[in-house]
């Protein structure tokens, strides 16, 4: 585990309020016990309960937004999520999140977001460089390259990624997505699609998802936590940058998924937990890594499911038996599926390479 620690990471799909330490949560939900707005004693009991179906994630993080849905909060747990991903190697983190509307605060998705940058800025613990105009992107590479060998401060590139929630309408989708034209300076990369997979229909998001791309913007889809063959379909015929999760898929939908070389993030411990697949002998990992399928380990709520990414490349070793030199390659290869843009993967690369050849 400390090996998988020590290495440089890539993360590309986690959930800004689902990567909310637990401390953090409870902290929060005392004092809006305190106010009378919830029950903190109930909230602690459904924070800690570890195992969750699908359907039963989706409450938690009602409850979450209920807890954390004001601009300074937003902008603490975005902070405390980003050194917390740092500390463990992540040398590049994308983190999605959605933008989110509460007249009664005055929050508008605009100010939402906001809060999450002013989140970015106020990362102190480690050095952080989320603009495309960071100007000393070579100072970084050098000190990740130190950080490796524990002799400087932890450095990590973040970029953005705006969640479009199932719930949504397609004008507030449209809305999202031009929120996220708008802040490609402050590190915003792409759209995401997500949310509780039993709810909305494709066709309510797709014109979002294609004005998104024709906006040069990139796209994820979660896609298969359900069987949904007809929606799993479109997705793949929609031919995103990436794709999260693809659990559910039919032998025909496998294989154009292979045929079109979409790079997925995969998700073990949130698979597992929420049931999505029963056990890991079965998880869908093997058949595409064997495959050599485009593959990144990600850790989807490392909150909400007590993981890490370092967690889940422990696990990937241990159910797929993966060598060190295997998990190395699968965080390397990470590097060419990320959004940002080609000074950051030359960057990376240059950074892992250099990595490499200190492998014992
Ligand atoms: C689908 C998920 C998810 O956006 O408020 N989210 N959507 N499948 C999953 N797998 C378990 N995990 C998280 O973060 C929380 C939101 O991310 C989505 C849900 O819409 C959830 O409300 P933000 O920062």
């Amino acid at each position: 585990m400390e090996w998988c620690v020590s290495i440089p990471k890539v993360e590309l799909h986690a959930h800004l309020n689902g990567s909310i330490r637990d401390s953090t949560l409870l902290e929060l939900a005392r004092g809006l016990g305190e106010k009378g707005i919830v029950v903190s004693s109930d909230v602690q009991d459904v924070i800690m309960k570890n195992d969750r179906s699908l359907s039963e994630v989706f409450k938690l993080f009602d409850l979450i937004h209920v807890i954390t849905t004001d601009h300074q909060t937003v902008t603490r747990i975005t902070k405390e999520v980003v050194e917390d991903f740092a500390l463990e190697n992540v040398v590049y983190l994308e983190l999605r999140t959605t933008p989110k509307r509460n007249d009664s605060i005055g929050m508008t998705k605009r100010s939402y977001m906001e809060a999450v940058v002013e989140g970015l800025r106020a990362v102190s613990a480690v050095d952080i460089h989320f603009t495309p105009h960071d100007l000393d992107a070579r100072t970084y590479v050098n000190s990740v390259n130190d950080t490796f060998h524990g002799t400087s401060r932890k450095k990590i590139y973040v970029r953005l990624l705006l969640s479009i929630d199932r719930r949504e309408t397609t004008e507030s989708a449209i809305e999202t997505v031009k929120l996220a034209m708008d802040m490609r300076d402050f590190g915003v990369v792409g759209i995401d699609l997500s949310g509780n997979p039993i709810v909305g229909e494709w066709i309510t998001f797709l014109p979002a998802l294609k004005f998104a791309r024709e906006q040069g913007l990139y796209v994820t889809l979660h896609c298969g936590e359900v069987p949904n063959h007809e929606e799993i379909q479109a997705m793949l015929d929609f031919l995103p940058h990436r794709l999260g999760h693809a659990c559910c898929l039919g032998e025909k939908e496998q294989w154009m998924l292979k045929s079109s070389k979409i790079p997925v993030e995969i998700c073990l411990t949130s698979n597992i937990r929420t049931n999505t697949i029963s056990s890991l002998d079965i998880h869908h990992f093997a058949d595409l890594y064997m495959a050599k399928h485009p593959l990144v380990l990600c850790t989807d709520d490392a909150g909400v499911f007590s993981t890490s990414l370092s967690k889940e490349y422990n696990i990937a070793s241990s159910a797929f038996g993966l060598g060190k030199r295997e998990l190395f390659e699968l965080a390397r290869t990470a590097v060419d599926f990320i959004f940002a843009d080609a000074s950051v993967k030359q960057d990376l690369t240059e950074m892992f390479n250099s990595a490499a050849k200190k492998l014992d």
